[in-house]
C-alpha cells in the first residue's frame, strides 16, 4: 500500500531489539538440529506449532519462559552471527538504516558460552550489515533482573575490556520487570559508568512496572533512555521532566500489545507524549515472537493513529535524534 511505502521510505532507527528475540521458528529448529539440542518436552515440535503458540502471551512471564527455551539452540559463534545476520537481512528489508541492539549474555554463560563468544558473532554480523547493507549498529549489553545482582556484577566485570574498547557500547536491564526494581542495580550501573566515560546507559522500566520504576531508574541508575516506559505517563511531572531532558522513550507496539500490556495499540500513549514532547522510538523488542519488525509495528502505529506525513517526520527525526551514533552518521540520516 501506499501507506507502507511511505513508512518504509522514512530513514528508520531502531533502539530497542533483543538479538535473542529475532529468534524465528525457521531458524530456531534448524539450529537444534545442528548442534544436538533437545528442547524440552513440552515445547512445540514443529515451526507450524510453535508460530501458533507465539500468537498471544499472558504476560511478560509467559513470553519470557519461551524466549529463554530458545537461546539454549543457541551454541557456537557461528549461530550467533546467523541469528544477527537474518536479523538484519529483515531489518534492512522493511527500510532500517541503523540499529542499537540488546543481547542478555547471561542467557548463554550457564550452557558454557562466553561472552567473547557471543560478541564475537554479534560483531561479526552489525559488520557485515555495514559493507553489505549500509546498515550501522551498537551492541548493548544487557544484565537479567531476575537473576542475583551479585551474577549480575561478575557478568559484568567479565565484560570490562568489551566495554573499555567500545565493542560494547551501553548497558541495559531487561528480563522480568516485577519485583526487580531498578534500585536493586545501582551499584552495576555504577561499574559500567567507571569503563568508559562515554558508555550509554539504559533500562527496561515502566513496561509492567510503575512509573516509580522510571524515575528511580533516571535517578538511580542516571540512565539517559528509557525502554518501554509506557507507564510514565501515569505520573505527570516524571512525563515533564522527560520532556524537559529529552530522554527518549523506545516503545515497542506489537510487543506490548502481544504481552497484554495494552488491549489495542491505539491505547499507547503516543499523542500524549507528542503533545508533552517526550521523544520516543518505534521498535519491534522481539520481532520473532510478537508478529513484525520494525516497519510492521510503524504500520500498526499508523492503522490506529493516522499520523500526517510531518508527524511522520517528526517521528523518525526523534529517533535519529536520540540515536548513541556520532553526529555525522545522524547527519547521514536526517
Ligand atoms: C524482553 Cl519484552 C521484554 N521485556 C523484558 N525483557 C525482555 N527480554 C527480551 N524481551
Ligand atoms: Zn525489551
Amino acid at each position: 500500500s501506499a501507506m507502507r511505502e511511505f513508512l518504509h521510505e522514512l530513514p528508520k532507527c531502531e533502539h530497542h531489539v533483543h538479538l535473542e528475540g529475532t529468534l524465528e521458528p525457521d531458524l530456531l529448529y534448524p539450529l537444534a538440529l545442528r548442534n544436538n539440542v533437545t528442547l524440552p518436552n513440552q515445547f512445540p515440535k514443529t515451526v507450524e506449532e510453535l508460530e501458533k503458540r507465539y500468537v498471544m502471551f499472558r504476560d511478560l512471564q509467559d513470553f519470557l519462559d519461551f524466549y529463554y527455551i530458545g537461546c539454549e539452540v543457541l551454541l557456537k559463534e557461528e549461530d550467533f552471527f546467523d541469528l544477527a545476520w537474518a536479523y538484519f537481512k529483515r531489518a534492512h528489508a522493511q527500510g532500517l538504516r541503523h540499529a542499537e541492539v540488546f543481547f542478555d549474555p547471561q542467557s548463554h554463560t550457564p550452557r558454557g558460552v562466553t561472552l567473547e563468544t557471543v560478541v564475537a558473532g554479534f560483531k561479526r554480523a552489525c559488520q557485515k550489515a555495514l559493507e553489505e547493507l549500509q546498515v550501522t549498529s551498537k551492541l548493548i549489553m544487557c544484565l537479567l533482573r531476575h537473576l542475583p545482582v551479585e551474577e549480575c556484577k561478575a557478568t559484568l566485570e567479565s565484560s570490562r575490556v568489551l566495554f573499555e574498547t567500545q565493542q560494547i557500547h551501553g548497558l541495559g536491564l531487561d528480563s522480568a520487570e516485577q519485583p526487580f526494581p531498578p534500585e536493586l542495580f545501582t551499584e552495576c550501573y555504577e561499574l559500567a559508568r567507571q569503563f568508559h566515560p562515554d558508555v550509554k546507559l539504559t533500562a527496561h522500566a515502566g513496561e509492567e512496572g510503575s512509573a516509580k520504576y522510571v524515575s528511580n531508574a533516571l535517578d538511580l541508575l542516571q540512565v539517559t533512555r528509557i525502554d518501554h516506559g509506557v507507564r510514565s505517563v501515569e505520573d505527570p511531572e516524571l512525563v515533564a521532566r522527560l520532556a524537559r531532558n529529552k530522554t527518549m522513550l523506545t516503545i515497542c507496539p506489537l510487543s506490548s500489545l502481544k504481552l497484554q500490556v495494552v488491549q489495542d495499540i491505539s491505547d499507547l500513549p503516543l499523542t500524549q507524549l507528542l503533545e508533552a514532547g517526550v521523544p520516543f522510538s518505534i521498535n519491534s523488542d522481539d520481532p520473532a515472537y510478537f508478529g513484525g519488525y520494525i516497519l510492521d509495528n510503524y504500520v500498526a502505529v499508523q492503522k490506529k493513529f493516522n499520523w500526517d506525513a510531518a508527524t511522520w517526520a517528526k517521528v523518525a527525526r526523534q529517533a535519529i535524534e536520540g540515536s548513541w551514533c556520532d553526529g555525522k552518521r545522524k547527519d547521514e540520516l536526517l
